[in-house]
């Protein structure tokens, strides 16, 4: 039987089943005020970022349970460099090409019940994954990063980028009902059981497009969290504005006549308080 608690609304009591916790051994503590039981694997597409490694897995928290390095056929120390940071760190070799397809290998080998992808440039810091986990922990189901949110901004966004994302961001908005401030972001998190909703079929930059309006068709919780992007530190940005803008709208619009694809179920491992919480809305 599952225990119940007691809350109050509008001054009566109200009694509400939840669902046991887990073990207190089963928490990996985030904080002194915070402390979770899923666990993080962290996704990172890398493409000749040897360089720039070092500075990215500097910010990493020490509690992510995985980190899963994606190499799209890196010529320079890729990998080696990496291995070397971090002597446990997986290491996924990409078959086809594009970051859609390396992040979709990734996605597919993770562990963890979060997942969360980060950018191997330096752009992207790893010390705001907390903010994206603990939205997670609290309800919801698909966190994006972003950075038009209060909070957020970019150092990086050309003014052709700025533009691009702009118009095509509105363009999701307007078509699927969404209220997104950023688009084609590549710091976001998802609970692992959505990998089937999101079932990445794309190549290249359109990836995160795609996972946005696949989220939203699919009815999942989205939220976004602030994000603050910095200049990549060394190297180029493998980027197209007008190649890689091109295949977003393209999949902006394809993906109007996709089937919705039906949600998984809720798991036991829903946060324990959600039942009360519901049970208090609903009163
Ligand atoms: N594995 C893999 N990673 C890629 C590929 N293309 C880009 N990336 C990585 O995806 C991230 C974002 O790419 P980047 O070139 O910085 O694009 P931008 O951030 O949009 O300017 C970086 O970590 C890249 O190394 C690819 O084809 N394969
Ligand atoms: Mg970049």
């Amino acid at each position: 039987m599952s225990p119940e608690t007691t809350t109050k609304y509008n001054g009566k009591p109200q009694l509400h089943s939840l669902r046991p916790l887990p073990a207190v051994d089963r928490f990996t503590p985030l904080t002194p005020h915070l402390a979770i039981s899923p666990t993080v694997s962290v996704v990172v597409p890398a493409m000749n970022e040897a360089e720039n490694l070092p500075h990215v897995f500097a910010t990493l928290p020490h509690w992510v349970h995985e980190i899963v390095l994606v190499d799209g056929n890196s010529v320079d120390d890729t990998v080696a460099v990496a291995r070397r940071l971090r002597p446990n760190l997986r290491v996924v070799q990409q078959r086809g090409r594009g970051k859609g397809d390396a992040l979709a290998s990734g996605f597919a080998a993770c562990t963890g019940d979060i997942i969360v992808m980060i950018d191997a440039d330096g752009s992207t810091d790893g010390r705001e994954i907390i903010h994206f986990v603990s939205s997670l922990v609290a309800g919801a189901d698909f966190v994006k990063g972003s950075r038009y949110a209060s909070g957020g901004g970019s150092d990086d966004l050309t003014f052709s980028r700025r533009l691009g994302n702009s118009v095509l961001r509105s363009m999701v908005n307007w078509i699927y009902g969404t209220q997104y401030t950023d688009l084609c972001y590549g710091y976001n998190a998802f609970w692992a059981r959505h990998l089937d909703v999101l079932d990445l079929d794309c190549e290249g930059f359109e990836v995160e497009t795609l996972m946005n309006i696949r989220a939203a068709k699919a009815g999942l919780k989205v939220h976004e969290v602030p994000s603050h992007e910095r200049c990549r530190i060394h190297g180029e940005s493998n980027l197209r504005v007008v190649r890689d803008g091109w295949r977003v709208l393209k999949t902006i619009i394809r993906e109007r006549r996709r089937p919705v694809p039906a949600a998984g179920p809720v798991p036991a491992q829903q946060p324990a308080a959600d039942e009360a919480a519901a049970g208090q809305g609903a009163a």
